[in-house]
Order: C-alpha cells, then sequence, then structure tokens
C-alpha cells in the first residue's frame, strides 16, 4: 500500500482509492468466487461523500498529487477561507478550524507570499474539534496580486482562482479603462477575467447596449453579464455562469455592488452592505476582510473590499498579453529601446497613423505603461517627481501671468 496516508480530517481520495486496491486483490486471490457484498460498502459510501464535500470546497487531482508529495506525514488539506490577523479560518470535509502557522513557517517565511491567503490550500495538523496547524502551503495554481513598485511587497488578493469578475456600476463611477488595469492583474496571475456591469436599473436599455458595445470595441472575447440587485435582472444568468467546484472572485471599485451579488447569489443576506441611506459613502469599504462563500450550486466565490487603486503586479508581462499587438508591432521600430512615443522609424506609431492600429488601444498602452513606471518609483521618488511637477505647472502659471 506503499505509503499512502489516511487521517479523519482528509480520507476521501485517499481512503477510496486504498478500497481500490483491496478489491482488484479479493478479485485476483479468489477467481470465479462469488464474493459477498464487502462490509466496505458502506464505508465507500461515505467516503464518497467525504470525497463529494471537498470537491466542493475546490479540491482536486493536482492539489491531492502536491499533498501526496509533501511528505507530512499526520496531516491533512483544508483551505484557507478567510484571513483574521495571523488567524486563518480553515475548512475541510470536517467543518471550519481556526489556523495558525508553525513558529519554522513564521521564521521562513520572506515575503507575503510565503505565508497562506484566502483561497490556499494547506496542509494541517488538528489539535482539537476547533483549532488547526497550518504546516504548508500547496503549491498555487493561480494567484491574484497587486503591487504598488517593486520596493514594496506584493499584496496577495487571493490563490487558486479560476475566473476573476470585474464588476463596475454602471452609472457614475463607470469606466472603460478601470477593466483594463484588472484585467492585467488577472492575466499575470494566469486567471480569466469576465466583466460584471451591475446597477443597471439605473441606466435606459440604450446606454446599457452602447456601454456593451463600447466593450466588445475594445476588448476581445470578454463575457460580460449585465445585473441589477434591485430589478434581479441578469441574476439567473450570474448563477448559471458559475459552476460546481471553481472559484471566483469578486472585483471592483467600492460600492459597486460586490456584495450585494454574493448575497443574491446565496439567497440570503449574510453578508453586510451599504445602508441605501448612506449617500456620503463614497470612498468608505463596507466589506473590510476577505472572504469565501459556498453556494447552493457548488460555486465559490470570495468577497473583496473595494480595490481603492488597483497596483500593477510586475506590469511588463501584463501588458504584453494584452497588447500582443503592440509587442509585435514593435520589433519594426527603428531603435531596441524604443518607448513609441516620438521616435523616428517607430513602427508602432506608423500603424497608428496607418490606422492598422486602434487608436484608443495605442492611448491605454502609453498610459498603463506611465503608471506602471510611476508605481515601481519609491515613495520618496514619486514624492520628487509630484514636487518637480507643481514646480513645472507653478512655472509655467507664472509666465502665463
Ligand atoms: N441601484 C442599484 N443599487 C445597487 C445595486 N447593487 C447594489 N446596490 C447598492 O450599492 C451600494 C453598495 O453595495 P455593496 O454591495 O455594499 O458594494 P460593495 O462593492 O460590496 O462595496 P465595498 O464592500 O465597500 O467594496 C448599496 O447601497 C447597495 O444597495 C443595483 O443593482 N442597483
Ligand atoms: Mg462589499
Ligand atoms: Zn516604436
Amino acid at each position: 500500500m506503499g505509503r499512502i496516508r489516511y487521517n479523519r480530517l482528509c480520507g476521501g481520495v485517499a481512503e477510496r482509492f486504498k478500497a481500490t486496491v483491496l478489491k482488484i486483490v479479493v478479485g485476483a486471490t479468489l477467481p470465479g468466487v462469488r464474493i459477498p457484498p464487502p462490509p466496505l460498502v458502506g464505508k465507500i459510501m461515505v467516503d464518497e461523500i467525504t470525497k463529494i464535500k471537498l470537491e466542493d470546497l475546490g479540491y482536486d487531482e493536482f492539489f491531492e498529487s502536491k499533498w501526496k508529495s509533501s511528505e507530512l506525514t499526520d496531516s491533512s488539506v483544508a483551505r484557507v477561507v478567510a484571513e483574521h490577523k495571523e488567524t486563518y479560518r480553515i475548512k475541510n470535509a470536517d467543518g471550519e478550524y481556526l489556523a495558525k502557522i508553525t513558529g519554522k513557517q513564521m521564521f521562513n517565511a520572506v515575503k507575503r507570499e510565503d505565508y497562506p491567503a484566502v483561497g490556499d490550500w494547506v496542509v494541517i495538523t488538528g489539535l482539537d474539534e476547533e483549532r488547526a496547524v497550518i504546516r504548508n502551503i500547496l503549491p498555487r495554481k493561480t494567484i491574484l496580486k497587486k503591487k504598488y513598485s517593486d520596493k514594496q511587497d506584493a499584496q496577495i488578493i487571493a490563490a487558486n482562482i479560476d475566473i476573476a469578475f470585474v464588476i463596475e456600476s454602471i452609472d457614475r463611477d463607470y469606466n472603460l479603462n478601470r477593466f483594463e488595469r484588472y484585467f492585467v492583474l488577472a492575466n499575470e496571475g494566469g486567471i480569466r477575467p469576465a466583466i460584471i456591469l451591475n446597477k443597471i436599473d439605473l441606466v435606459s436599455e440604450t446606454e446599457l447596449n452602447e456601454r456593451i458595445n463600447q466593450i466588445k470595441n475594445r476588448f476581445d472575447n470578454i463575457d460580460i453579464i449585465s445585473t441589477s440587485t434591485i430589478t434581479e435582472q441578469g441574476l439567473n444568468e450570474l448563477a448559471n455562469y458559475i459552476t460546481r467546484g471553481k472559484t471566483y472572485c469578486f472585483l471592483g471599485s467600492s460600492g459597486v455592488g460586490k456584495s450585494s451579488l454574493i448575497n443574491k447569489l446565496l439567497k440570503r443576506n449574510e453578508i453586510k452592505i451599504r445602508e441605501i441611506s448612506d449617500a456620503t459613502g463614497k470612498g468608505k469599504h463596507t466589506t473590510t476582510a476577505r472572504e469565501m462563500y459556498f453556494l447552493e450550486n457548488g460555486g465559490i466565490v470570495i468577497d473583496n473590499p473595494g480595490t481603492r487603486e488597483v497596483g500593477m503586479a510586475e506590469i511588463s508581462a501584463g501588458i504584453k498579453n494584452i497588447f500582443d499587438e503592440i509587442i509585435f508591432l514593435s520589433k519594426g521600430c527603428k531603435y531596441a529601446d524604443c518607448t513609441h512615443t516620438h521616435e523616428p522609424g517607430c513602427a508602432v506609431l506608423k500603424a497608428v497613423g496607418e490606422k492598422k492600429l486602434n487608436e484608443n488601444k495605442y492611448q491605454n498602452y502609453i498610459k498603463l505603461k506611465k503608471e506602471s513606471e510611476y508605481y515601481k518609483m519609491t515613495n520618496l521618488e514619486k514624492r520628487q517627481k509630484d514636487r518637480r511637477f507643481g514646480q513645472f505647472v507653478k512655472k509655467a502659471l507664472d509666465q502665463l501671468k
């Protein structure tokens, strides 16, 4: 039986495997003999249920093989569903536990990524009915992170996400370029993005269709779901988009309705949302912590606090994904370090001039690149740059007098 470990906390896949092996052995030693119904049947059924539960949390063969090769005996696996100060809420087939990481792990951790994040699968040892110790993080399939500068540690939004829902409210805060920033983050982490246009009750159908067309013109192959938690339009479509065992992260500015949408999917008002009367709530975050929720249809969703500023984690690779066309064109530029803004012999500018490259796409590329350079600066550099800019403006104004 090799080194298949079995433990009350995780059982599932390993135990089922054990049962299969046993059946084959019995059949081989007693050829032609009718074997009485094995007493294991009841056990297998229980384990089937256990297994289904683990899968409902997003567990699959990928994590199972990583766990097996982790060589940690007396261990089991669980998923991080919420993160509190130095404590994690984790969940597996047996229920929820509060967990801390081991001192050894703490000692070895050098950057944020070495600590568990919501969505992670962790190797644990149970202490009692309520508490466990996290001994290891299983390798991540995908990771969603934002980074404000090279000198700052990236923040992990969540791990092991299948689809990132980028939500914008269609009214006052709507901004086409903002989608692009989130797409960069998703691309970086190997995650497919999809758009939710919420609060469609606040605009006319013509206006909604205009927006949808704009999005389609700018981005190829992006799924768009239009919703309203007031009229309930699009909520079935959203629920149907979500599949069993997959994990969806809700991203977007504060107040766009992320928590309201998740409450609708949960069919109960579990998450606190912003008071309608709170008209001055702009910039205030109603949701303050990341948390994972499990839907009746088997989908897994993560609610996030509204993002103030989307940092550009290692932007260059993300830009490459989104602006393949520009990267491709730039091979024809005269200078290798061409910035595609003013250089003679620039193939990108030429393509814009000849209308072979969409002007909006080009402008957005330049803007994103500038922002990423700004994010890479230290705070001191930013202050200096801002001061220089301030001086420049003042001087220009003086000259106008
Ligand atoms: N008109 C309209 N209002 C909505 C809709 N969905 C949500 N709202 C309102 O928008 C406000 C903000 O909703 P929340 O769900 O708290 O927004 P959030 O994105 O979770 O915000 P943070 O937690 O701060 O990031 C609340 O007052 C909701 O009632 C909608 O479809 N239409
Ligand atoms: Mg919220
Ligand atoms: Zn160029």
